[in-house]
């Protein structure tokens, strides 16, 4: 837009210099017309008169001169006429002149001086007046002089009316310019460019009904090259569909985002997927004028991102971002990503007192502490149950609406904050299948018992077809939570329980990223354009190692209890001061609430304690950053890392360790992890410590540091095999089909 208006300003300042420059000339023309002109009469008046006034002069017959002049004065453009002797006294004057016509005698004077007829422009009381005076002789002597006084106010007026058309017809012209620019603009280039980037779009969306390159000769180049660019992407994806669909058929072939596609077809049979959660994978903010848009940091967002990317699909979450209302359309609804659309997301929007009680109060003060054993106590209140209630009676509602269309939708929920949905939307659409994942820990039932709500809880779920844990304990908590809570059957073997003729099937599906070869990250954020190619200049390191934390900022992560390892390890083992810089990421999360801004305070005095104690010129223990990165960026900073540290209190899996694994595809770098977080059931090459025992995660560290690259290289492997096996869409593929095979 900026350029657009640049590009108008630019014609219209071209137009102006162009209209000024005829003006002008047209004006100076004119100017000098109207002056010659009024000379010309007054010179062919006053020698007619000379040749009367002379004798009468000489004679000294006033009477007659008054006579001559006064019949003369006010005459169309004629002021009037004076005659002076040649000492400069007045003899006639018009009486249409003012009494005070001294500029007039002056060029008289110098006219008499000269014995050279002579005028000029002089103002009479503001007036404009052309004074013309011819000398008057007797004989050959000058006696005096005949002056003609001519109105000159017309010249001004006659130039001002040119410089006012030219003025108008600049504006006209500016005006229709600037209309014809933006037509053409539109027309020409806008039109023609957007036909071209839709046609490219649908290419890359893969959908039936596809644009073809329209035909617009201006762009025929471009057109030829996006033509065979549309071909060429048509041919590798049905290359690539067939590989997927071959490989389907070999179970040890890798798992991508083709081969999840080929399954869905193959066992969904075109069935649409909704997936629903309160975080949704694109936040739109504004600065100013401008609209920009985050992935946020959320495990479960990074999860589920690319299995919709490649199944499409549509995806109803909470609209948080302060410019989220300002891009979707009526419905609510945006395509993304972004940039280069994929499947659909739904917006729905809460307002201060829901998200107040649901999000933070239930979901964030109740249930997360309840399933996260750190210690931090659950709240439980009841307006915040009476809200958590609501909006889940509200996503019930969109969801319902939006698969009325649809024969047996597949609906996959996400995560706690919406444990009263399934139930909510079987009641409405008993044909839908319904798949929740609960993305954190399930705690042992005691532990469970103390929720005031865990009745209406657990009923809710259980309108689940599918619940979804990350691991075996998790699943053996919930059902042994359910036979301490619900009247209902227990089916141990099949891992089902079944409640008023409906069955729930329990499962874990330890969750992971997508990965397949190399780290494959998706640079989907548009909020930090910052090169963190060069971590090390940037932060100003020198150390020989490198540690690294990537969590957000949560009491459940560790973080205090990771600076203590570091504070301990620092102290047993000075040697590797100056020589170890841990960098910790950590953006805010979650910040209305108390527990978490006391958290992040707890966070930052501990890490200037211990930079207190230990630091020295030009190094610091500890680098924290309080930023969210984009993956793109933190791939960086997992690369530089010797040791990755992840010292989950409790954790239900925690992808940071294994997008720190699939980031080293150089094979370096060592992950230390806590027996707490459900990653170190599958990643059991990392060093596995309890984040509680100082001791033992310094000497983790210590280890993790001197260990040799021939280890590292050994260890690493493994691990890199496991997340490459087990990847997001191998988790999607199984728990697909697990619930298709439900009906
Ligand atoms: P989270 O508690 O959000 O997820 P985790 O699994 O570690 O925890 O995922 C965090 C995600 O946020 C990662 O993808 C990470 O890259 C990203 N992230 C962290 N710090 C960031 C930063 N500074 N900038 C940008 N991104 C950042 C919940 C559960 C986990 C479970 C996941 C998925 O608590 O146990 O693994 O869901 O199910």
């Amino acid at each position: 837009m900026k350029r657009i208006i640049a590009a108008i300003l630019l014609i219209i300042a071209i137009v102006s210099l162009t209209v000024v420059f005829f003006a002008f000339t047209q004006v100076t023309n004119e100017e000098l017309r109207l002056r010659n002109d009024i000379q010309y009469r007054s010179t062919l008046l006053a020698e007619s008169l000379r040749e009367t006034v002379e004798p009468n002069f000489i004679n000294k017959s006033e009477k007659y001169l008054q006579g001559v002049v006064e019949k003369y004065a006010n005459k169309e453009r004629f002021a009037g006429l004076a005659i002076v002797d040649n000492q400069n006294n007045i003899v006639a004057v018009s009486s249409t002149l003012p009494n005070e016509i001294s500029e007039a005698q002056k060029i008289a004077g110098d006219v008499m001086d000269s014995d050279k007829a002579n005028g000029d422009f002089v103002n009479f009381k503001d007036k404009k007046m052309y004074v013309f005076a011819v000398p008057l002789h007797d004989d050959k002597s000058v006696v005096g002089s005949l002056l003609i006084v001519q109105n000159a106010g017309y010249i001004n007026t006659r130039l001002t009316d040119i410089w006012k058309t030219n003025l108008i017809r600049l504006f006209t012209q500016a005006f229709f310019l600037s209309v014809a620019t933006l037509l053409i603009l539109r027309w020409i280039i806008y039109e023609p460019i957007k036909s071209l980037v839709d046609s490219i779009k649908s290419a890359q969306l893969n959908t039936d009904n596809k644009k073809s390159v329209p035909n617009i000769p201006l762009f025929n180049p471009l057109i030829k090259e996006l033509s065979n660019i549309q071909r060429n992407l048509t041919e590798a994806r049905s290359v690539a569909s067939e590989e997927a669909r071959l490989r389907l058929e070999k179970v040890d072939s890798p798992w991508t985002a083709e081969r999840l596609k080929e399954f869905i077809k193959d066992t969904l049979k075109g069935r649409t997927i909704i997936v629903v959660s309160n975080r949704e994978p694109y936040i739109h903010t504004k600065e100013g004028n401008k609209i920009s848009y985050y992935f946020p940091a959320s495990g479960m967002v990074t999860a589920i991102e690319p299995i919709i990317q490649a199944c499409g699909g549509i995806w109803i979450a909470h609209g948080s971002g302060d410019a989220d209302k300002l891009v979707v359309d009526k419905d609510n609804k945006i395509k993304v990503p972004p940039n280069e659309p994929k499947y659909t997301l739904k917006r729905i929007w809460l307002d201060e007192i829901e998200e107040k009680g649901y999000y933070y109060g239930f979901s964030n003060e109740g249930l997360w502490p309840l399933c996260h054993l750190a210690h931090t106590r659950p709240t439980f209140r009841k307006e915040d149950w009476e809200e958590y209630k609501r909006v889940n009676g509200k996503f019930a509602s969109a969801v319902l609406s939006e698969i009325k269309k649809y024969n047996k939708p597949i609906i996959l929920l996400q995560d706690y904050h919406f444990a009263l949905l399934p139930r909510m939307i079987k009641k409405g659409r008993p044909d839908a299948v319904i798949g929740l994942f609960w993305h954190i820990p399930w705690p042992n039932s005691e532990s469970f018992s103390i929720c005031p709500f865990r009745k209406d809880l657990l009923d809710g779920l259980l309108g689940a077809d599918l619940l979804g844990f990350h691991t075996q304990l998790h699943c053996n908590n919930f059902i042994d939570t359910i036979g301490r809570e619900l009247e209902s059957l227990i089916d141990w073997e099949q891992f089902t329980v079944t409640k008023n003729d409906h069955t729930t099937r329990i499962k874990p599906f330890p969750i992971s990223i997508a990965f397949y070869n190399g780290f494959h990250y998706q640079s989907h954020d548009q909020s930090s354009q910052i090169n963190i190619s060069n971590i090390r200049k940037q932060l100003n390191i020198k150390s020989e190692y490198i540690g690294l934390g990537v969590d957000r900022l949560d009491y459940t992560k560790g973080i205090i209890e990771r600076f203590k390892a570091i504070e301990y390890f620092l102290e047993k083992y000075p040697s590797y001061k100056n020589r170890f810089t841990f960098i910790q990421i950590a953006p805010p999360s979650r910040s209305k609430i108390k527990r978490y801004k006391d958290f992040e305070n707890e966070v930052v005095m501990e890490f200037e304690r211990i930079n207190q104690k230990f630091k020295s010129k030009g190094w610091e223990p500890i680098i924290f950053l309080k930023k969210r990165y984009n993956h793109e960026e933190l791939n960086h900073f997992y690369r530089l890392a010797n040791i990755c540290l992840v010292t989950s209190l409790h954790d239900g899996m925690n992808l940071v360790a294994k997008e720190f694994i699939a980031a080293r595809d150089d094979e370096r770098g060592v992950l230390i992890l806590s027996q707490f977080a459900g990653s170190s059931r599958e990643l059991k090459d990392a060093f596995i410590v309890n984040p509680y025992n100082t001791e033992h995660m310094s000497e983790a560290i210590k280890s993790g540091l001197e260990m040799t690259p021939s280890e590292q290289i050994r260890k690493i492997r493994k691990m890199r095999e496991i997340v490459k096996n087990y990847n997001i869409y191998r988790w999607s593929a199984e728990l697909l089909k697990t619930m298709a095979n439900l009906e």
